[in-house]
C-alpha cells in the first residue's frame, strides 16, 4: 500500500516533521511519502494562505500516480473537496481527521492552534464535518506556523494552551490545530493526563484504514471527476 501526504505549505523541514509522524502512525507493509508543493506560502494561518496553497496542492495530488490514498496534512483541510473529485483514491484532511478520532476518546474535545485569527475557520470545518456539538472550545496558542520550529518555549505555550482549554471547556480531549505540532501530543498528554490527538498521525491511519477496508471516494455525484473546461 502507497500513501501520499501532502504539506500544503513550502516548508520543507515541516515536510520531514509530518513525514516523520506519519509514517510512526502507519502499520508494516505501507510505503508512505510525505512532499510539499514547489511553490506556495511557507506557512498557512488564512484564508489567502488557503486560497493560494490550493491550486499547487491540486496540481501534486493529481500528478502523482501508483498512490493508494492521500492525506492534506494543513489543519484547514485546505483543497479537500477538490482533490476528493481529481482522484479515486481515499483523501483525507487532518482536521477531519483528529475530530472524528477524537469523538471516539471522551465526550466533547478542544481544539488549540495557532493563530486566533484561524479560530472561525476551524469552527466552519467542525460544523461542515457534523462535529461541531462535540467541540467544546477552539483556543489559539498565538504561535505562528513557522514559529512552532524556533520558539523556544513553543511546547510550554502549548501545552499551557491545552491545560486553559480544558479548564475553560471541561472538555476530555485535546486535538491539536497544526500538521507543525504533530510531534508534541506524547508529551502534552504525559502532562495533562488527557488523550491529545494529533491529525497528521489520525489521518494517516484513517487512509490506512480506508484502502485496507477497499474503500474509495464515491463518485456517483459530488465527486465525480470535475466537467473538462478550458481554463
Ligand atoms: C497547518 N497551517 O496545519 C495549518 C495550521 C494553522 O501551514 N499548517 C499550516 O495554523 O491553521
Amino acid at each position: 500500500m502507497r500513501i501520499l501526504v501532502v504539506n500544503p505549505n513550502t516548508t520543507a523541514s515541516m515536510t520531514a516533521l509530518i513525514e516523520s509522524c506519519a509514517r510512526a502512525a502507519v502499520g508494516p507493509g505501507v510505503t508512505l511519502d510525505a512532499v510539499n508543493p514547489a511553490h506556495g506560502p511557507v506557512s498557512i494561518e488564512s484564508h489567502y494562505d488557503e486560497a493560494v496553497a490550493t491550486p499547487y496542492l491540486l496540481s501534486v495530488i493529481g500528478a502523482a500516480r501508483g498512490y493508494d490514498g492521500f492525506v492534506i496534512a494543513c489543519f484547514g483541510d485546505p483543497g479537500l473537496l477538490a482533490a476528493r473529485e481529481l482522484v479515486d483514491a481515499p483523501v483525507v484532511g487532518i482536521a477531519e481527521a483528529a475530530m472524528h478520532t477524537a469523538t471516539y476518546l471522551g465526550r466533547s474535545f478542544s481544539v488549540v492552534t495557532t493563530l486566533s485569527r484561524v479560530i472561525g475557520h476551524t469552527w466552519d470545518i467542525a460544523h461542515a464535518y457534523g462535529v461541531a456539538s462535540r467541540c467544546a472550545g477552539v483556543h489559539a496558542c498565538e504561535i505562528p506556523v513557522v514559529e512552532l520550529e524556533t520558539d523556544p518555549a513553543a511546547r510550554a505555550t502549548i501545552t499551557e494552551a491545552c491545560r486553559q482549554a480544558l479548564e475553560q471547556d471541561g472538555s476530555d480531549v485535546i486535538v491539536l490545530g497544526c500538521a507543525g505540532m504533530a510531534d508534541l501530543c506524547a508529551k502534552i498528554s504525559a502532562e495533562l493526563g488527557v488523550p491529545v490527538v494529533d491529525g497528521v498521525a489520525a489521518a494517516a491511519a484513517e487512509v490506512e484504514k480506508l484502502v485496507r477496508l477497499g474503500l474509495t471516494t464515491s463518485k456517483r455525484l459530488e465527486f465525480a471527476p470535475p466537467p473538462p473546461k478550458s481554463l
